[in-house]
Order: structure tokens, then C-alpha cells, then sequence
């Protein structure tokens, strides 16, 4: 093979959440990411009780796409994308996510976007849930340390399969399930999950049994959407961050193996539909009774995934230290900085190659079609007078993953189905809530106290980019 297969799906990757805005619009619920506040690199996100007054709450606005899509389509559109990865807000559909019926302006919300999409050329990808759960299945039932989450999303996953099966081919699940597997910290377990914990509470078992209905839920979505339509591709979704070792020390090279089995494990159950034995033996020797059943092991053997979606923005290093004899990783204390690679603003580690390292890791594993659903470069960029913005860190750190992508489907083998980069229009940041931690080849005009006047501009990465997709990746 010379390069990218016919039918590659170039495009973008967004949220609802992080863009849409309009979050008290078509009878909307309250989201978790309706009660984040903005944080910055080092400054967590505030997650406040129910939405308090005189708190700066960045996606309720965002960048007003839900009035502006039609818009900011075309510039897609003007791209070449061939694909638009975003999600449905839960909380549009089921705006606490409890109801038996849908929200009915909410599913012709989506109606239309997807119907703008198709005209343009673009087909949409869909993500059922990705860090906007409603807010009131946290405060009513504890967010997914709740078994009843299960039948609430697979309603919803059902009511949106059955919805939208002639417009929408490819969706996932769970937008980087294994985010969570950073549990000391407040903001993956809540995003995830809707998880708030108790002061002085273990928070690990709590995480894996979130987890656990989630992949319940995911496997019974899986299978629904195959008694629906047998065409519908659905995926799980997974945030890759190889862990190296930091030395070729034996115990340096086990430790990583253990905080890959850590991070990844979320994978094997997607995809082979039953736990790593790893985990099982590690539940035992820790002592965790979780409430697995007979009917969930079932259910997970029944609702494989149909290809692996996943982020790529950064790679990990670890180290054995003698305090910890077992070997554990602990995402909080284990990670260490490697010293071969730059780091972004925020901290994030820069490395292409671990790109063409996570494609082989996940084929060699799993045998099943990829698809690199986020990749990007969240920068601070400059308006200049005339209203564009010199972005060349952002086309650099982006040809060069798209160069190692391009050996792994070329000299490795791998097959690979398409690549959206992250925010391909400005937009909320996730992890800090700021809007100038930007990834858009589209610039937005908007601060992080919310001053701006929304105008989209074309950033030089937004000419580069359409090039690449016109030349299948040939010209980087
Ligand atoms: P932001 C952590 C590590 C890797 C990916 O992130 C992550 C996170 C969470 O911050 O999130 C994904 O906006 C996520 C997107 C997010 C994007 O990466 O913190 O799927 O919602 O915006 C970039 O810079």
C-alpha cells in the first residue's frame, strides 16, 4: 500500500459541550460540564453544586455553535472533511436523564445538524457520551456508581440509534473511559462519571465499579444497535498515552507493563468482552467485592466493539521506585518526565512516534479496524492585525503525526480508518475550561472571561490542512 486507503475519513473532532453552548436552549438539562467553572494549567476546574450565581461557567455559552453550525459546517466543508466527529448532548435528549420519553426539540436539533452535514458531504461521527452527563443523575443517583445509570443510557443510546440510523453510520460510547483510571483527582471521575466522592472514601473501588456499568452499558448499546440497524459501526473510545519506561532497568520495563494493564485494561473488556485475568487477580489481592453478575459477564460477550476509536495527544514515562515493592501505578505519583521529549505549554508531552507506537500496540493487540478520533496541539496563539493567526507549532506537531501515522498504515500494516484532530474550531477546553488553550484551525473570537465577539477567522493551519486532505495525506 502506498498511502491512506480511497475513502479515508479526514475531518474534526469536537464536543457538545465544549462548543454548542446554548445549554438552557430546546428544553436542555443541566450537565456536568454545566456546573465546571474555568480553571487554568495548574488551577483545577471548580465543580460547584448546581449552577451558583456569579460563577464563570465557560461551556454554557461556548462558541455558540448551536446557533452557528450552519456556518462553521461550510468552513468544514471548505476543508474537504469528509467526516465530523461530535457528540449529542444527553441532556438534549433526556434532559435528566431519568425520563421515559424524549425531549423531542432536542432530537430535531440533531436532525438538522446531521441532515447539514450530509448535504455538505460530511459524515457525521457520533459519541453517546462524552463528559456531559445530565447533572441530575449525579445528585438523584451518585452518577455510574449506580447500576439503574445502565438502563438510562441504553435508553437513550436506543432512542438515538433508532433516531438517527439513516443519517449516522459510526459512534461510540464512552468518550475516554479510561480517564478515570486517574481517580485521586476530582476531574476524571466526575466527567466520566458523574462521580462526587466523600471525603476520607476509597475512591479506586468506586471507579472500577463506575466503570463496570459503563461497560455494561456500552456492550447492550453495542447490541442494540446491531438489532436495530446491522449496518451501524460502533466503536468504544479510549485516550492513548503509551507508558514507557523510564530506563531499561527489568523492573523499570515490568512497571510500565503494569501501568499499560492499568490504563488499558478498559479496552480488553470493549473489545474481547471479559476482564484481563491481571485485573481479577489485582481486585483479589486489593480486596474489591465489585457487583459483577452472571447476566453483566453475559451481556459483555454479546456487545464487542466493531473498531477502536481513540485519542492521541501525549505519551507517558514511569519508573520502579523501592517504596512500592508491587509495582503498582498510580497515575498521580508514577508518571514521570521524559527526557527526550518537549513539552506543550500545558505540560503535555510531545511525541509523534509514540503515535505510530500506539497504532501497532492497539492492532498487534486487538486485530480491529482504528481510528485516531483526537490528535492536537492546544496552544496560544495570535491574532494578528489582519486577522489570521501564524499557527506553524500547530502544522509542525501535526505533520509530523500524520508522517508517523502514515508508517504505521504504510510499513506497518495497520488498518486505519480515518483521523479528526482535535477542536478543529476553537473551542472550551476540557481539562482547564479556558478558551485560550486553542487546537482550531479556525480561530474563534472569544477570551477566558468570556469576552469576544464569536467571529471565526482561518487560522494558516486551516490552508495546510486542506491540503492535506485533498492530497490523501501525500502533502504534509
Ligand atoms: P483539553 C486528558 C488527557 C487526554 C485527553 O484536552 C483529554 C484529557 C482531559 O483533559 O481529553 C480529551 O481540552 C477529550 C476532549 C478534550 C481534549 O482531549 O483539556 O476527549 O474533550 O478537550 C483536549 O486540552
Amino acid at each position: 500500500m502506498s498511502g491512506f486507503k480511497a475513502g479515508f475519513l479526514w475531518g474534526g473532532a469536537v464536543a457538545a459541550h465544549q462548543l454548542e453552548g446554548g445549554w438552557q436552549e430546546g428544553g436542555k438539562g443541566v450537565s456536568v460540564a454545566d456546573v465546571m467553572t474555568a480553571g487554568a494549567h495548574g488551577v483545577p476546574r471548580e465543580i460547584t453544586n448546581g449552577v451558583l450565581p456569579g460563577k464563570n461557567y465557560p461551556n454554557h455559552e461556548a462558541i455558540d455553535f448551536y446557533h452557528r453550525y450552519k456556518d462553521d459546517l461550510k468552513l468544514f466543508a471548505e476543508m474537504g472533511y469528509k467526516c465530523f466527529r461530535t457528540s449529542i448532548a444527553w441532556t438534549r435528549i433526556f434532559p435528566n436523564g431519568d425520563e421515559l420519553t424524549p425531549n423531542e426539540a432536542g432530537l430535531q436539533f440533531y436532525d438538522d445538524l446531521f441532515d447539514e452535514c450530509l448535504k455538505l458531504g460530511i459524515e457525521p461521527v457520533i459519541t453517546l457520551s462524552h463528559f456531559e452527563m445530565p447533572y441530575h443523575l449525579v445528585t438523584e443517583y451518585g452518577g455510574w456508581r449506580n447500576r439503574k445509570l445502565i438502563e438510562f443510557f441504553v435508553r437513550f443510546a436506543n432512542v438515538v440509534f433508532t433516531r438517527y440510523q439513516h443519517k449516522v453510520k459510526y459512534w461510540m460510547t464512552f468518550n475516554e473511559i479510561n480517564n478515570q483510571a486517574n481517580f485521586h483527582e476530582d476531574f476524571a471521575p466526575f466527567t466520566n462519571s458523574g462521580l462526587k466522592y466523600q471525603p476520607g472514601e476509597d475512591r479506586e473501588p468506586v471507579m472500577y465499579q463506575a466503570a463496570h456499568y459503563e461497560l455494561v452499558a456500552s456492550a447492550l448499546a453495542v447490541k442494540a444497535a446491531r438489532e436495530i440497524n446491522p449496518s451501524l459501526q460502533v466503536g468504544c473510545m479510549i485516550a492513548m498515552c503509551p507508558i514507557y519506561p523510564l530506563s531499561c532497568a527489568p523492573n523499570d520495563m515490568m512497571m510500565a507493563m503494569n501501568a499499560m494493564h492499568r490504563r488499558y485494561w478498559f479496552t480488553d473488556v470493549h473489545v474481547r468482552g471479559k476482564y484481563p485475568q491481571h485485573l481479577l487477580n489485582y481486585f483479589e489481592r486489593r480486596g474489591f467485592e465489585l457487583d459483577i453478575t452472571d447476566e453483566d459477564r453475559q451481556a459483555l460477550t454479546q456487545g464487542c466493539v466493531d473498531y477502536i476509536g481513540f485519542s492521541y495527544y501525549m505519551s507517558f514515562a514511569t519508573k520502579a521506585t523501592d517504596d512500592n515493592p508491587q509495582l503498582d501505578y498510580d497515575e498521580t505519583t508514577s508518571l514521570v518526565s521524559n527526557p527526550y521529549v518537549q513539552k506543550s505549554d500545558w505540560g503535555w508531552q510531545i511525541d509523534p512516534v509514540g503515535l505510530r507506537y500506539s497504532l501497532n500496540w492497539f492492532y498487534d493487540h486487538y486485530q480491529l479496524p482504528l481510528f485516531i478520533v483526537e490528535n492536537g496541539f492546544g496552544a496560544i496563539d495570535v491574532l494578528e492585525s489582519d486577522g489570521t493567526v501564524n499557527d506553524q507549532y500547530r502544522i509542525d506537531y501535526l505533520s509530523a503525526h500524520i508522517a508517523e501515522m502514515k508508517k504505521a498504515v504504510v510499513e506497518d500494516g495497520v488498518d486505519l480508518m480515518g483521523y479528526t484532530p482535535w477542536g478543529c474550531i476553537d473551542l472550551v477546553s476540557a481539562g482547564t475550561g479556558e478558551m485560550k488553550k486553542r487546537y482550531g484551525f479556525i480561530y474563534v473570537d472569544k477570551d477566558n472571561e468570556g469576552n469576544g465577539t464569536l467571529a471565526r477567522s482561518r487560522k494558516k493551519s486551516f490552508a495546510w490542512y486542506q491540503k492535506v486532505i485533498a492530497t490523501n495525506g501525500e502533502e504534509l
